[in-house]
């Protein structure tokens, strides 16, 4: 997609790279990576791309989905040996686990993690987000002073963060992920990032995670309307049409160009926690 024309100077971008997931297996790709190891070192090289977050999850050494906390805090500890890109785990997990599970990366001390903020179908699945669950996430994330990312599948998602706040669970502005295209949620296209980003809470900041092959599409328009952007093998594996992305950091260096081209500077690690009001600040490395 060709740039449009420079607008406006605008703040610095934060690209976020989901390199896991829950979903993404080595059958699709070999380029998923699964050990903690592997997991750092793909953190290392989105940050080198341009990334300052990565999304996590992690996985059992058979590839399955995993929140188990010592494989977080390994993979953690790793990372920020490298690294001071911000750290959020997700609280999402895989479709069927249960909250304390789910949770099982907050004990490694993570800079954010995601807070899911409804139920959506999920493909053939159903990802299930009650409003007493959401609650209890929220909670233990303002207990351990962890700055939440609230994760937007559709449009009332929003209106269920806003009721968050209005009960003392959220502070706002908070930072929103809108993902769009998964298959049970709202689609993607710029039409529905129009209507998301009018529909935010006042003063939030927002990213757009595009699913599958909207990913970049919806990363550049992102960038384009001075949003934020993630992208990154938990939802998708293509670089182009039937080219795999050989980890996350190619994807990463894609939205990076795409911001040069239109005069937009890349957040550092330590902007990014500005812009995101992450209340945490930089971990020294162990
Ligand atoms: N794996 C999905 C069911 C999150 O990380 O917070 C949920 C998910 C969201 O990935
Ligand atoms: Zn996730």
């Amino acid at each position: 997609m060709p740039p449009r024309d420079k607008g406006p100077v605008m703040e610095p971008l934060v690209i976020t790279a989901a390199l896991v997931g829950a979903e993404t297996s080595r059958e699709q790709t070999p380029y998923v990576p699964v050990s903690p190891e592997e997991i750092a070192a793909d953190a290392v090289k989105c940050a080198k791309a341009g990334a300052s977050m990565v999304h996590l999850h992690v996985r059992n050494p058979d590839g399955s989905p995993s929140q188990s906390p010592d494989l977080f805090k390994k993979t953690v500890l790793l990372i920020r040996k490298e690294s001071d890109i911000i750290v959020q785990v997700s609280t999402g997990g895989a479709v069927g686990m249960g909250v304390d599970e789910r949770c099982g990366g907050l004990e490694a001390d993570p800079d954010m993690a995601t807070l899911s903020c409804g139920t959506v179908n999920f493909g053939d699945d159903v990802f299930i987000n009650s409003w007493p669950l959401i609650k209890d996430i929220a909670s233990r994330l303002r207990q351990r002073n962890i700055t939440p990312e609230i994760e937007a599948f559709d449009a009332g998602h929003l209106d269920t963060a806003a009721r968050l706040a209005k009960e003392g669970l959220l502070d706002l502005p908070a930072h929103i992920d809108l993902v769009v295209g998964v298959a049970g949620g709202i689609s993607a296209g710029e039409r529905q990032i129009e209507f998301l980003v009018g529909s935010l809470p006042k003063g939030c900041t927002w990213t757009v995670a595009g699913v599958g092959r909207h990913q970049l599409p919806m990363a550049y328009y992102a960038v384009e309307r001075g949003g934020h952007a993630r992208v990154g093998l938990e939802d998708n594996i293509y670089l182009s049409k039937g080219v795999l992305a050989e980890g996350s950091s190619p994807l990463v260096a894609a939205v990076a160009e795409h911001a040069r081209r239109l005069g937009r500077p890349l957040a550092t690690p330590a902007q990014a926690r500005q812009i995101l009001r992450v209340k945490r600040g930089l971990k020294a490395a162990a």
